[in-house]
């Protein structure tokens, strides 16, 4: 498999198009972009919480109070996005801005009245809404009682999730229901360096796993049987992959062993047998009970689960930004954060000293999508790939992006080799992010906007990048 990929021909196509039905779009996230963290009757989530609560974890000691204030500017995003001629706006919808409570016994009014607005004025312009029910931003009461750990999850989240189909599923033709499970729960569970902040690797990272499996796949069972004959719509879910290769050739097998834990959220619902990848399983499993563990620190799914969750998406979002080298780790520090089971599969992943570096983690390396794309479709067939996120940061504020530029043009003609050499199905690129926002961790000092937005300014003022022409011109000719 290694061989097979890496020995992809790259031929050149600028001027080649991308297919007739292949649609453009940009990402944000609520947290990220709407600020207005306690008005009305919005709760706080866990974000809200966690900067409140742990400044020094933020580089700037920033939060999302404010952000880019798109609570109240949504109207001059949906300007800048038509004025890009995007085809689609990618953005998640604040769960306890709509359900204050977390619960559904309460739906907020004036929840629902912004989403309404963004929603219409979005279609109002000829741009269609891909909505993600989770992006990273749980209600803190829901937190409170365990969060992604509480088998509840999936009851909590299958309410949520009927509440948005029912309010939004007559305009809102494409849903995913969680952005990055990997970042949800193993950033989180591996490092404990972001909301909720609690450290517990190896454990709670897994049992968010199936906890998160289970309630992805609730919500997508609510719309097939409540909603699809209606709405005819699709539900899926965004995963972050990074490409792997092998550091030498000694480490082929740990490197498809690396691919196989990068899918253990998509191998449940995409593949023909489901449950998790069964090498993966496997050795978690003999960890588990080396260590005196009496069962598996990665919860088992019983045989109904199995088939409750196989199957449980229409497409495949996939989110991609950077590549590493796999090599057994020697107690060296990891290039990249540890996620779920990088320290059970003792992997070490770095970069190769011949790719570009960006800021932090963003090493540059562009034929890993085209890879990556070709991988998805080698292991659960000829799926329908949008890719849901890709996108450049930058530390400093210039308006002539070309770094950015090239970055995109690089990774896009990726993509169309993807789809017209290799015939992968993908039918859709989101570049992240239409605006520079609050960026977890780095707060506002990594810009991963094609607009640039003034943060010191009280009226947030948004200025398109180079990029932003760049973008709108790709668009335009439906080419590179
Ligand atoms: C995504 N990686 O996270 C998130 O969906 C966005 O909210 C975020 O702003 C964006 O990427 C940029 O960071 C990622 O290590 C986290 O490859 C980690 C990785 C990629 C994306």
């Amino acid at each position: 498999m290694v061989m097979k990929i890496s020995a992809l021909t790259l031929s050149s196509c600028s001027g080649k198009k991308f297919p007739p039905d292949f649609k453009f779009g940009a990402a944000t996230a609520a947290y990220q972009v709407e600020g207005a963290w306690n008005v009305s009757d919005k709760a706080a989530s866990i974000w809200d919480t966690f900067t409140h609560n742990n400044p020094t974890m933020i580089a700037d000691g920033s939060s999302g109070d404010v952000a880019c204030d798109s609570y109240n500017l949504w109207e001059t995003d949906i300007q800048l996005a038509k004025d890009m001629g995007l085809h689609f706006y990618r953005f998640s919808i604040s769960w306890p801005r709509l359900l204050p409570n977390g619960f559904a016994n309460k739906i907020s009014e004036d929840g629902t009245r912004y989403y309404n607005n963004l929603i219409d004025g979005l279609l109002a312009n000829g741009i269609e809404p891909l909505v993600t029910l989770y992006h990273w931003d749980l209600p803190q009461n829901l937190q409170d009682l365990g969060g992604m750990t509480n088998p509840l999850l999936a009851e909590w989240f299958g309410a949520y999730s009927r509440v948005a189909f029912t309010l939004f599923g007559d305009r809102v033709k494409t849903w995913a229901t969680f952005n990055e499970p990997v970042s949800i729960c193993g950033l989180t569970y591996e490092t404990g360096y972001i909301a909720p902040g609690i450290y517990s690797p190896g454990i709670g990272s897994y049992i968010c796993a199936k906890n998160l499996m289970m309630a992805h796949a609730t919500s997508y069972r609510i719309y097939d049987k409540e909603f699809r004959a209606k709405y005819n719509g699709k539900v899926g879910i965004v995963n972050n992959h990074v490409w792997y290769a092998p550091y030498s050739s000694e480490y082929e097998d740990l490197t498809y062993l690396a691919r196989q834990l990068g899918f253990i959220y998509s191998h449940p619902i995409y593949s023909k047998t489901g449950g998790w990848p069964p090498s993966v399983e496997g050795i978690i499993a003999k960890n588990s009970e080396e260590e005196g563990y009496p069962t598996s620190r990665l919860p088992k799914f019983t045989a109904e689960e199995i088939e409750f969750v196989k199957g449980t998406a229409d497409y495949y979002g996939m989110n991609l930004y950077t590549s590493r080298l796999v090599r057994e780790a020697n107690n060296s520090t990891f290039f990249l954060w540890p996620t779920n089971g990088d320290l059970d599969l003792n992997l070490d992943l770095l970069a190769d000293p011949s790719w570009e570096v960006g800021l932090d983690w963003l090493v540059i390396h562009p034929p890993g999508i085209r890879a990556q794309l070709n991988l998805i479709r080698e292991e659960f067939g000829d799926v329908e790939i949008i890719v849901t996120e890709n996108g450049f940061s930058t530390s400093s504020d210039e308006l002539d992006d070309v770094t950015r530029i090239q970055y995109l043009r690089d990774y896009l003609e990726q993509v169309l080799l993807a789809i017209t050499e290799d015939g992968v199905n993908v039918t859709g690129y989101t570049a992240w992010s239409l605006l520079d926002n609050f960026e977890w961790n780095s707060g506002y000092t990594s810009k991963f906007g094609l607009v640039r937005v003034n943060f010191t300014d009280p009226f947030r003022s948004r200025t398109p990048r180079a990029s932003a022409e760049y973008y709108a011109d790709v668009i335009r000719h439906h080419s590179l």
